[in-house]
């Protein structure tokens, strides 16, 4: 049974979680109309991933005798200056998330709640790699700057770009 604190804080990741999915969302459909399909059909795929971690959470919450609860969420950005800023925008929001993610791991371990300390280490290393590779295509439109070409290369390239589920 999950006390009242941890499955407020569960039910508060659930909404950053969704709210991922659709910050990622935005970002696809910006990327697909300024041409880049690679990126926006990575994007696509980020926008997924985020939708099951929050469908993860929304199960392990009712299964544990909570009430998962699905709330309004705050629109996106849907306007960015540059693919520079986005990915920027996008490392940013996983940082943000590993935080709220270490804040909840605090907590279930406050109330010695050791079910939910466990499954909430598939969200620690899940992170790990989402920043990671938040970081990696950083470096990579780092280097590419202003160059179109460059810019063309890796929308052909971020496809194979693995990211778990
Ligand atoms: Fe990319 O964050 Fe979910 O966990």
């Amino acid at each position: 049974m999950l006390s009242k604190n941890i499955e407020t804080a569960l039910n508060n990741q659930i909404k950053i979680e969704a709210e991922s999915s659709q910050i990622y969302l935005a970002m696809a459909c910006w990327a697909e109309i300024k041409g880049l399909e690679g990126i926006a059909n990575f994007m696509y795929k980020q926008s997924d991933e985020e939708r099951d971690h929050m469908l993860k959470l929304v199960k392990f919450v009712n299964e544990r005798g909570g009430h998962a609860q699905i709330y309004a969420l705050k629109a996106p950005n849907v306007m960015f200056k540059s693919f520079k800023e986005m990915f920027q925008k996008l490392f940013e929001h996983e940082v943000f998330v590993s935080e709220s993610i270490n804040e909840l791991v605090h907590v279930s371990l406050q109330e010695k709640d050791y079910a939910t300390h466990n499954f909430l280490q598939w969200y620690v290393s899940e992170q790990i790699e989402e920043e990671a590779m938040a970081r990696t295509i950083l470096d990579k439109i780092n280097l590419i700057g202003d160059d179109k070409g460059g810019l063309y290369l890796f929308d052909r390239d971020i496809q194979t770009l693995t990211v778990n589920t």
